[in-house]
Order: C-alpha cells, then structure tokens, then sequence
C-alpha cells in the first residue's frame, strides 16, 4: 500500500478505484462519466446506465428508500479498458459466473436458483465453490470485497436460521484462504425471488484485511452465533489505499447492542465504522469521497437514520435501502467505501 515511509513499491500502484451513486430523478448528483466496470441497480425497475462500453451489469432486488424511489445504481468506474466475460465451472448443475475486468481489477457475480441447489446451505457451498474455482484461474487472485443477497435471511429458528446456513455453505464451498478474507456484507431481501446473489471485486495485487479493535473478528465468532462462523474481514484496504468497509451494525464485542432501539443501533455502528478512522489514506484529494450505504429494516426510520448521518457525514454520499440485517435483532447496518 501507498506509505510515507518513502519506500518504492513492488509494482506499481493501480489508479485509484472510484465508486459512486447515481440517482436518477434527484436533483444535486450530477450525472457521471467514464468507463464503468460495474453497476449494481437497485430497486424493481433500474434506470438505464449511461455507458456506451462493456459493463457488468447486477441487478439487486433490494429496494431503494429515497421518497418517490427513484432508480438508484452504484457505479464502480474502471481503471482503464473493459473486459466483459462469462465463465463456467463443469457441474452437473453448472454455475454461470459473469465478470468484467480491466487491467487491475476485476468485478464479478454469480446468482443461482435456491430451487434448482436444494435450499441456502447447498446452494452457498455451490456458489463458494465456483468463486474459489473462478478465482484461482481468473488472474485476479485476491478477493477485495464480497456482497452477498438472499432471501428471508432471518427464517428458521437457532442453526435452522437462513443466515447461517448459508455461512455454512460459505465457509464450506470457500474453504481456506491463506491470503485472508474479504471485506463482505450479508443481507437479506424483503421480497422473495429464490436467488442467492453473491457479486465480488477482486485484484492482482492483495489488499490489506483490517480488523475493528471494538469488535470479535466474525471468523472467530463463538459456536453460540451460528455452527460455521462468517468469512470475512471488518474492512480491506484495497491496492490503490481505498478504504473497503464491510457491513457493520451495532455489535461490541460478539453481543449485539441495544435490541429494539434503531437510534441507538446507529450510534453504536457509527463509533464501530469510527474505528477504522486511522486507516483512512493519507493520499486523498479533495475529489475523493466518502460513500455509504444504509441497510434499513423498517423502512419507516429512514427519515430519522438518514437526519442523524447528515449531521455526522455531511460530505458523504449516503444511500439508503430496505433489507433485513443478519440477526433479527439488528435494525440497520452500514457499510463504507472511503475513496483514497
Ligand atoms: C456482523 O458484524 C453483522 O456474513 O458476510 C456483516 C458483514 C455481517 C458481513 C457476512 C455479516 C457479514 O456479524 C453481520
């Protein structure tokens, strides 16, 4: 990573990674430009994406809650030419991994049919397994940042949960990872369409995992939280210094916080995003920004959770959706890209 200590790099570093939201019908984003590599839409009917080159295009059927829901896509710009490409493992029941890349950087997703993998727990593994198969001959060896979208993610009771059966699958299909895990976000969709939706960006040059001092890293959550713990990083410094925050809510600790009370939920997330307020880069200008996401159960709180993080970000680009967080006691989770 970029330092001050004057050392030269081992290769050189890739242009930074630009990130941002575009809101289609809100009046102060203004409309953005340059090659994409990616566009997660949001919401049941996306805007169009205005690009004329190859683009990898994610749909996500969790729904955006800006007033009149306008269309809202998350756009990561590419560092230079794109590649588009789809990719194939030989199962019986294959697994389609779709991915556009350019010279550092790689964005990709798989979405398989929970119907035709026999449930969440299988249907992760197969997943898992086809990003570990994909990834080692992709060429961009070193996952970065994970999403992962489902449906009901809090059904069934105890290790039934959805959640965890899914980190289950996970853990099984992904097995080691010598270089570490990713920064990741799990979440789930509040209306059913069967798919598991596990989209990714990776690099040819590793990044930095980072843990949150205020938090137990996931992978070593206690057995009581699920059989299989999460794989993954609280937050990854990605090769070019740019911050990769994973979804984070108001856990210390292993414990979650203030159960039924979404305000207090917020306060406790914003001093656990605070943590990582040293690992910011040092190299920003006055373009980079800083851009959070904000996963909202009741989507009634939004006014006062998107009130509250004005006033603590008022320079940020915040977006805000409707999804259900992991455990059901957890109201909202947040997650971060700060721009280096
Ligand atoms: C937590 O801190 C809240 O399973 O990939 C946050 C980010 C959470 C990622 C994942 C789960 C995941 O445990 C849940």
């Amino acid at each position: 990573m970029r330092s001050s200590s004057g050392e030269q790099p081992a290769q050189p570093l890739p242009a930074a990674l630009r990130v941002a939201y575009q809101l289609h019908g809100v009046s102060g984003h203004a409309p953005l430009t340059g090659p994409v590599l990616a566009a997660i839409r949001f919401g049941s009917n996306p805007g169009p994406v205005t690009t004329g080159a190859p683009i990898l295009t994610i749909d996500v059927g969790l729904d955006p809650l800006h007033g009149p829901a306008p269309a809202l896509a998350e756009l990561w710009f590419a560092t230079g030419a794109v590649h588009t490409g789809r990719w194939s493992d030989g199962a019986s029941v294959p697994t389609q991994v779709r991915y556009a890349h350019d010279e550092h950087y790689l964005f990709a997703v798989i979405e398989l049919d929970e119907r035709e993998h026999g449930g969440i727990l299988l249907t992760a593994e197969h997943a898992y397994a086809a990003v570990r198969r994909f990834q080692q001959q992709s060429g961009f060896a070193h996952l970065l940042r994970m999403w992962n979208y489902m449906d009901a993610i809090n059904e069934g009771a105890g290790d039934m949960e959805r959640y965890r059966q899914f980190c289950v699958g996970r853990g099984r299909g992904l097995g080691e990872v010598p270089q570490g895990y990713p920064s990741a976000t799990a979440v789930g969709r509040q209306r059913s369409d069967h798919i598991l939706q596990v989209f990714w960006l990776a690099s040819k040059v590793p990044g930095r995992a980072l843990e949150n001092p205020r938090q137990v890293s996931a992978y070593h959550y206690p057995r009581i939280h699920g059989p299989v713990s999460p794989t993954f990083a609280r937050a990854l410094i990605a090769p070019d210094d740019c911050l990769l925050i994973s979804g984070t809510a108001s856990i210390v600790g292993h414990v979650s916080q203030h159960h039924d009370d979404v305000m207090a939920q917020l306060e406790e997330t914003v001093r656990n995003l605070s943590s990582f307020a040293p690992h910011i880069s040092r190299s920003r200008t006055a373009d980079s920004k800083d851009l959070l996401k904000v996963y909202v159960r009741d989507p009634a709180m939004t006014d006062a959770i998107a009130a509250r993080l004005r006033e603590l970000y008022p320079t940020g680009d915040i977006i805000f959706v409707a999804a259900d967080i992991c455990r059901r006691e957890l109201l909202l989770e947040i997650e971060a890209v700060l721009e280096a």
